[in-house]
């Protein structure tokens, strides 16, 4: 592999270990746990991992180990620092027993089912300490959650002579952890399956994950990114900038780009619901800023869209709602694309059928046909930036027949998504993602199942850490997916009533008239301590006292 510059200085920095973690480790557990909600329900579906305690490691004495197996898997989207988990797991894993190996399985879940894997050796894991991207061995979103699936792992699980099993994910990948740990125990298979909390979406957090591995990075490349766009936009002072950033659901990445930017306007999802927002009233206030500011002479400005605020907006929410129930279906499976959006469409009440007429087509085919293999709608795929500035256009022109609107409207537009999720980790993403794999190997050590690797206290310096486990079944409610109610770790979403979002609406009105644009510039590695190891805006808010 040729390499840049940047990746060989890279290569070379150490990330840092909270103190519990650094020499040898003892496992302290605390009180037994219950599941967040629905507690009779998960009870009886994880009888094996269900009510297990929380895990914390602190300095302990030298002991050793017999020999273990390993494998690791990337799920799901990319998010950078994923091969630091991996760099970790293997450190920690290697300074157990050096006669311990690490199997990777090849893009994804899908890997480990069809027997697709890969020694990582230490030639192979020194090329991608502190890299971005999960190309060390790939990643898929197939899902793992049939018995088949389970049976024919085990399979390779047991030609490897793996102990355990770290899979790297969301949500969505770390239920499915969880049912594989519960399935494994359950059959008494003796092997141990850990999860690792990944996502740039920022919506795998709780009271005990203070946040996913990935979001400080790829909101930092897109911060650049959209404080990039603003200088250019206040140079030229010419163009209406609609950006729309990733994250399938949650709003986190928005506000988090628009704590570190100050967009004109920044629409949060989240927000929307709660309002019971139409898409005509977005437009309507996306186009009253713009009027305002043209009023002043700014035709120009801003405006930063969460990728998945179209599924917020209560009436498509609804319209969506029934195409997931009419798309599980037996009849809308196997016809062609076609039948099947008339197939829903002859399905929809007379309601969400209007809903669906309204929509652009392209916008509704998208809603009506694609789901990624765990049912989401694919989001990233709706170009909802267009949609909004051809909708703020038209309104504007009405505006300017009553004389409402005095200025010019021309638009730009952005995705800011897929560039984010491979970018080098920041000190930030290297640290916390190396602490959570060598967490990893000592759960799998100190014999756990069913459990996620966390390190808490994160706005403290590396050092004073937390690292440990938490149960996975500790994080679960009962949700409707696909038709049915299923045990799934509850994704956070941005509550309105917390700090980064109620810090982001104080400010917002004077953002959206004057030009309060901050450039954060890029992610700087080495340099002083304010400029190379802060956390997010939404990180150091929520921890602060
Ligand atoms: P994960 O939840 O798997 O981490 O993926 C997040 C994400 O990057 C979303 O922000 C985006 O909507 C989606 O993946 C895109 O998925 P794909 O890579 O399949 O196009």
């Amino acid at each position: 592999m040729e390499k840049s510059a940047l990746q060989i200085a890279r290569a070379a920095y150490q990330p840092k270990l909270p103190r519990g973690l650094k020499g040898a480790v003892k496992a302290v557990e605390g009180a037994a746990t219950q599941s967040v909600d629905n507690q009779e329900e998960i009870k009886a579906l994880f009888p094996n991992t269900y009510g297990m305690p929380l895990v914390e490691f602190v300095p302990g004495e030298e002991k050793s180990y017999e020999p273990m197996n390993v494998g690791i898997i990337l799920s799901g989207g990319q998010a950078p620092g994923g091969h630091n988990v991996i760099t970790g797991l293997f450190d920690a894993v290697k300074r157990l027993n050096p006669a311990n190996r690490l199997y990777g399985f090849i893009l994804g879940p899908g890997g480990l089912v069809d027997h697709n894997y890969m020694e990582l050796t230490k030639e192979i894991v020194d090329e991608y300490r502190n890299t971005g991207g999960f190309d060390m061995i790939g990643s898929g979103r197939t899902k793992l959650e049939k018995v088949e699936q389970f049976e024919k792992g085990l399979e390779i699980i047991r030609e490897l002579g793996i102990k355990a099993i770290v899979i790297i994910g969301g949500d969505d990948s770390n239920t499915n952890a969880c049912v594989l740990a519960e399935y494994y125990a359950a059959k008494n298979y003796g092997v141990q399956v850990i999860g690792c909390p990944k996502t740039i979406d920022g919506d795998l957090k709780n009271d005990q994950i203070e946040t996913s591995f990935g979001f400080d990075t790829a909101c930092k490349t897109y911060s650049e990114l959209i404080g990039n766009i603003e200088r250019d936009c206040n140079s030229a002072r010419k163009y209406w900038h609609f950006i729309k950033v990733m994250g399938r659901s949650a709003s986190h990445i928005a506000l988090e780009c628009a704590l570190q930017t100050q967009p004109n306007i920044c629409l949060v999802s989240e927000e929307i619901e709660e309002k019971a927002m139409s898409l005509d009233d977005i437009v309507a206030y996306i186009a009253n800023a713009v009027a305002v500011r043209a009023a002043d002479g700014n035709n120009f400005g801003t405006v930063v869209i969460p990728e998945g605020v179209i599924e917020f907006i209560p009436a498509i929410k609804k319209l969506i709602a029934q195409l997931n129930d009419v798309l599980a279906l037996p009849e809308a499976k196997n016809i062609s694309r076609d039948e099947q959006v008339d197939f829903a469409k002859s399905h929809l009440t007379a309601e969400n059928l209007a809903v669906f007429n309204s929509l652009p087509e392209g916008v509704a085919r998208q809603l009506a046909l694609d789901r990624d293999p765990h049912g989401n709608v694919q989001v990233s795929l709706i170009e909802t930036e267009k949609l909004l500035s051809e909708m703020v256009a038209k309104k504007l022109d009405a505006m300017k027949a009553e004389g409402k609107f005095v200025g010019k409207f021309a638009a730009q537009h952005h995705f800011f998504g897929y560039e984010g999720r491979c970018a080098a980790p920041s000190n930030f993403d290297a640290d916390y993602c190396y602490a959570l794999g060598t967490s990893a190997a000592q759960l799998i050590a100190a014999g756990k199942t069913g459990y996620m690797a966390i390190v808490k206290n994160t706005t403290a310096p590396a050092d004073e850490w937390k690292a440990g486990g938490v149960p996975i079944t500790m994080m679960m409610n009962m949700e409707k997916r696909n038709g049915e109610m299923k045990p799934v770790i509850r994704k956070a979403l941005v509550e309105l009533d917390g700090k980064p979002f109620k810090t982001f609406a104080a400010q917002r009105d004077r953002w959206a008239r004057e030009t309060a644009y901050v450039y954060p510039g890029p992610i700087q590695y080495w340099g002083p301590t304010e400029v190379c190891d802060q956390p997010t805006k939404t990180l150091a808010l929520e921890q602060s006292k």
